[in-house]
C-alpha cells in the first residue's frame, strides 16, 4: 500500500483532501532519460515542428491559435519517437498507485491522456480558478449534480524540476461553490485571494494526484523552468462522461497501426480498454467536441 509524504494512504488522503503528494513514482533510471525526452518535446513544440500544443491565450481545448507554449500534446504520441515516455505511463509502481486510487486491478485500468505542462517563453500566465469538468457558469443546482458523476479515473502532475505553479482549494471537489467562490471564480477568476487557496509545492520526482473538480488555477513564469508531467488514467467502467472529458483532447492519433505497434506490453490492456470506451460511447470515435468550447 502507497502513503502520501505524510504517511496517510494516498486513496485516503485523495478522498478527503482532493489531492494528494506522493513521492518516487519515476524510477531513478528513468529519470534523465524523461528529462531529455522534455527537452526535445519542447524544443520541437516551440520551434513549430510539433503542432499539439496548448498556446498562451487559451485555457481549454481546442488550442487554434498562438506561438507561445505551455503545454506539449500528446507525448505517447508516435510521431514525437520519445519512446521513454509510454514506457514510464506504464511503469509498475505508477500502476500500482493509480490501481489504489481507483481501487482497481491494472487488466481494469484504461489508457488515456499523457501530456507535459512547460514555463512559457514570452509572458507569464494565469490558468483561471475551474474544475476541469463544470464550466464556472454552471447553475448551483447542476454543478450539484454534475459533482455527483463518479470520474472513474485519476489525473496527476509529476514534476521534474521544483513547481509551485499549481493552486487548489482543498475538499473542494465534491461540494458546490459558496457563494464567494462562485463569484470569483464568474467575475474575477485569476484572483490571488481565492479562500483557503493553497499552493502545492512539489520537488522534482513528486507527484500530485487530484480530483479534476477540485476548484484550481495555476500561474505559469516565463524565468522558471518547469516541465511536469500530467497525465491521466481512467477504469473500464467510465461511461461517455468519462469518454467525452478524454476525447475532446482529440486522440484519433490512437486508433492507428503504428501506436499498436509501438505499445509497451503494460499498456496493451490499458489500451484494448480505451477502445472499448471509444466504441461503447462514441462509436469507435476517438476525438470528440470540447467541454468548455463556445463559453
Ligand atoms: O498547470 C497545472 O498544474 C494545472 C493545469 C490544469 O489545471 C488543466 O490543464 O486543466
Ligand atoms: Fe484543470
Amino acid at each position: 500500500m502507497l502513503t502520501d509524504i505524510n504517511n496517510v494512504p494516498i486513496d485516503q488522503a485523495l478522498n478527503e483532501n482532493g489531492y494528494v503528494i506522493v513521492d518516487n513514482l519515476i524510477p531513478e533510471d528513468m529519470f534523465e532519460s524523461l528529462k531529455e525526452a522534455c527537452d526535445r518535446s519542447v524544443n520541437k513544440a516551440r520551434n513549430g515542428e510539433w503542432k499539439h500544443c496548448r498556446y498562451v491565450g487559451t485555457q481549454f481545448p481546442p488550442w487554434t491559435e498562438g506561438t507561445d507554449v505551455w503545454g506539449v500534446q500528446h507525448l505517447i504520441h508516435p510521431d514525437l519517437k520519445e519512446s521513454i515516455f509510454a514506457q514510464w505511463y506504464g511503469s509498475p509502481k505508477l500502476i500500482e498507485a493509480v490501481c489504489q486510487l481507483l481501487k482497481t486491478s491494472p487488466e481494469n485500468l484504461q489508457m488515456e491522456l499523457f501530456n507535459l505542462l512547460i514555463n512559457p517563453k514570452e509572458r507569464d500566465f494565469d490558468l483561471t480558478w475551474h474544475r476541469d469538468a463544470v464550466p464556472a457558469e454552471t447553475a448551483e443546482e447542476q454543478e450539484q449534480e454534475k459533482l455527483k458523476i463518479p470520474h472513474y479515473g485519476t489525473q496527476w502532475n509529476t514534476a521534474l524540476y521544483d513547481d509551485e505553479c499549481l493552486f487548489v482549494v482543498p475538499k473542494s471537489h465534491r461540494r458546490v461553490r459558496t457563494p464567494e467562490e462562485r463569484a470569483i471564480t464568474i467575475n474575477d477568476p485569476k484572483s490571488h485571494k481565492m479562500p483557503d487557496q493553497l499552493q502545492v509545492h512539489l520537488k522534482p520526482g513528486q507527484t500530485v494526484f487530484y480530483d479534476n473538480n477540485i476548484l484550481h488555477r495555476a500561474a505559469y513564469f516565463k524565468s522558471s523552468k518547469r516541465a511536469t508531467l500530467h497525465a491521466s488514467m481512467g477504469t473500464i467502467d467510465g461511461g461517455h462522461h468519462r469518454a467525452a472529458t478524454i476525447f475532446q483532447h482529440g486522440l484519433d492519433w490512437m486508433d492507428t497501426d503504428t501506436f499498436r505497434q509501438q505499445l509497451p506490453k503494460s499498456l496493451e490492456k490499458p489500451y484494448a480498454n480505451v477502445c472499448a470506451m471509444a466504441s461503447r460511447a462514441n462509436e469507435g470515435k476517438f476525438a470528440v467536441k470540447p467541454i468548455h468550447e463556445g463559453l
